[in-house]
Parts: structure tokens; C-alpha cells; sequence
């Protein structure tokens, strides 16, 4: 297999990369891609070093799928290209998620829904992944009705410069600004731009991907995303309402079963998940369940996940393997 990562030298094209060595996925010839400004530098992959190619090169090489980390208006242009060209590509950026003739794919719950004909295939937001991948076998089970989900963001979701900035100011050092304002010592309700609605579109993206994914308009949402000085993965605490009843037990035996998901709610002796848990992990940690104790039919629980790996990179791997198993490549 032909594959090319396409913003190669991003924190999520570098967690691409590890992903793709960690899980033996089958390349034969690896295209690192990236902007003029990066192009010629050298990364390692399988002790091997190559080095980063520019979009034009890499659509000439023909590569069978692409995976693109390289922000909305890059995907936008180049990804189209590719497609025209052939090649498949898995698209990590907002930028064709809610596109109707797009499939939006967390594999554990739509892969099947992948053809031959789909050559580009948007990966869902970091957030909106983990929330999915464990709400969505209780959807099945209780349907769900409405969730309320409040989200506490490492910084890595927003890449490098942010991580810089956080560094900085923890070390009393001056540099460039990746937020309006400090994060270090601070909480910024505030993640991608806000829209007419006086919501974020992160959360909007929560809103609408969600019932994207689980085919499902009825299932009601409502987000507030924060950004906090973490690294290492982005923590959700979500309040479920459902349809039928259920007990914990039951809930707690669907959270087990589900693939992706690891169970860590053992408050007796202070287990519960957190980021630096979560952290180089491909599991969406699942803990704190537990009644909400003002209406009927309702959990609350907390969800964290390395928003890097099941968030972007291994959630995209995933997806091309599930392309190369089926034969849609
Ligand atoms: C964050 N969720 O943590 C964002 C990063 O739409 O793919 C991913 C943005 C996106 O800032």
C-alpha cells in the first residue's frame, strides 16, 4: 500500500505517523506531505528517514489513500485533487464533515456505511469522537434523548503554537500568542471561532456531527467546549437523558462490551479517567456514572480520550484499514 500523510509535520501528522508504525499497517511506500515551507525536511518512519514532499508530487506519485491533517482550507483545496485523481482520501479538518454526499466515519460505529465510490472520508472532531464512541451502544440499547455535554480541551487540540504558549508561560518566558488571552493558570470558554448563535463551532460541531454519525436528528445535543492548560487528552463531562429505563448495571455492562471503550469508575479507591491516563492511549476512558438524581431516565458521566490518537490519528488509520480490509482501496 501506497499511503501519503499530508501535513506530515503537524502534532497530528506526527501522531499519524507513530500510529501507522504501532499498528503494523501495511506500507509499502510512505509520502510525507507538507506545505512549501516544510518541504525537504526529513522525518523518521521505521528507522528510516524520508523526506517531505509537496502536494503536487505526492498526487504524481499516486499513492491509494491519503490521509490529510493539514487544517480546513488545505483539505478543501487539495483533497478534491486527489480524489480526481484516485486516490482516497481520509480528511481529519472540518472541512467536509457536514457535507451531505461525505460520509463521517468513526469505524466502531458507521464503517459500513464506506463504498468503493467514497474518496474523501471525514474524520470526526476530536470531541465529538470520544462522546460517540461511548454513548453510542447506550443509544442503541436506552435511545438516547438529549445530552449535555461540557468539554475541558488540552491545548494539543489546537497544535503546536498553543502547546508553545502554554510552555512559555509556564516558564515566565515571552513568545507568540496561540490564544486572545493567557491559558496557563486560566479557563477560556472559547474553542474555534464563535458563530451567529452565540454558540462556538466547536460545539456546533458536537451538535451535528453527533447525529450525523449515529443517523439520528432526534437525538438532541447541547455543548459548552473549554479550553484548559492540559495536555495529553480532552475530558467531557455528559449529562445522558434517555428514552427507556435501564439500570446502572445494565449501563455499565453495555460501556464494557463496547469496543474502544475502557470502564475506569472505581471511586472507592479514587480510579477515575484523567487526561494523563488517557494520554498515548487509543481507548475512550469512561468513568464517574452515575444517576442524575433530578429526573428520571438520566446519567451523568466523564469521558476521556488522547484527543490526538482516537480523537485524529488512530480513528483515521482506522478507517484506512478498514478501507484495505474490505477492499475499498
Ligand atoms: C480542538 N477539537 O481541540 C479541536 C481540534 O475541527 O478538527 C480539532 C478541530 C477540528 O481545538
Amino acid at each position: 500500500m501506497k499511503v501519503a500523510v499530508v501535513g506530515a509535520t503537524g502534532l497530528v501528522g506526527g501522531e499519524i505517523l507513530k500510529v501507522l508504525e504501532e499498528r503494523n499497517f501495511p506500507v509499502d511506500e510512505l509520502l510525507l506531505v507538507a506545505s512549501e515551507k516544510s518541504k525537504g525536511t526529513k522525518k523518521t518512519f521505521k528507522g528510516q528517514e524520508i523526506t517531505v514532499i509537496g502536494v503536487d508530487e505526492a498526487i504524481a506519485a499516486k499513492p491509494q489513500i491519503a490521509i490529510f491533517s493539514a487544517g480546513g482550507s488545505t483539505s478543501t483545496k487539495e483533497a478534491p485533487r486527489f480524489a480526481e485523481a484516485g486516490i482516497t482520501v481520509i480528511d481529519n479538518s472540518s472541512a467536509w464533515r457536514m457535507d451531505p454526499t461525505k460520509k463521517l466515519v468513526v469505524p466502531e460505529i458507521n464503517a459500513k456505511e464506506l463504498t468503493k465510490e467514497d474518496k474523501i472520508i471525514a474524520n470526526p472532531n476530536c470531541s465529538t469522537i470520544q462522546m460517540v464512541v461511548a454513548l453510542h451502544k447506550l443509544h442503541d440499547a436506552f435511545k438516547m434523548k438529549r445530552v449535555v455535554v461540557s468539554t475541558y480541551q488540552s491545548v494539543t487540540g489546537t497544535g503546536k503554537k498553543a502547546v508553545d504558549q502554554l510552555m512559555n508561560e509556564r516558564a515566565g518566558k515571552e513568545g507568540e500568542m496561540a490564544y486572545p488571552y493567557r491559558i496557563d493558570l486560566n479557563v477560556l470558554p472559547h474553542i474555534d471561532v464563535f458563530t451567529e448563535n452565540g454558540y462556538t463551532k466547536e460545539e456546533m460541531k458536537m451538535v451535528n456531527e453527533t447525529k450525523k454519525i449515529l443517523s439520528d436528528d432526534s437525538v438532541k445535543v447541547t455543548a459548552t467546549t473549554v479550553r484548559i492548560p492540559v495536555m495529553g487528552g480532552h475530558s467531557e463531562s455528559v449529562n445522558v437523558e434517555f428514552e427507556k429505563d435501564f439500570s446502572l448495571d445494565e449501563v455499565y455492562r453495555i460501556l464494557e462490551q463496547t469496543e474502544g471503550v475502557l470502564v475506569v469508575d472505581d471511586v472507592k479507591n479514587l480510579k477515575y479517567p484523567m487526561p494523563m491516563d488517557a494520554h498515548q492511549k487509543d481507548e475512550v476512558l469512561v468513568g464517574r456514572v452515575r444517576w442524575d438524581e433530578t429526573q428520571p431516565r438520566t446519567i451523568n458521566m466523564w469521558i476521556v480520550a488522547d484527543n490526538l490518537r482516537k480523537g485524529a490519528a488512530t480513528n483515521a488509520v482506522q478507517i484506512a484499514e478498514y478501507l484495505i480490509k474490505h477492499n475499498l482501496v
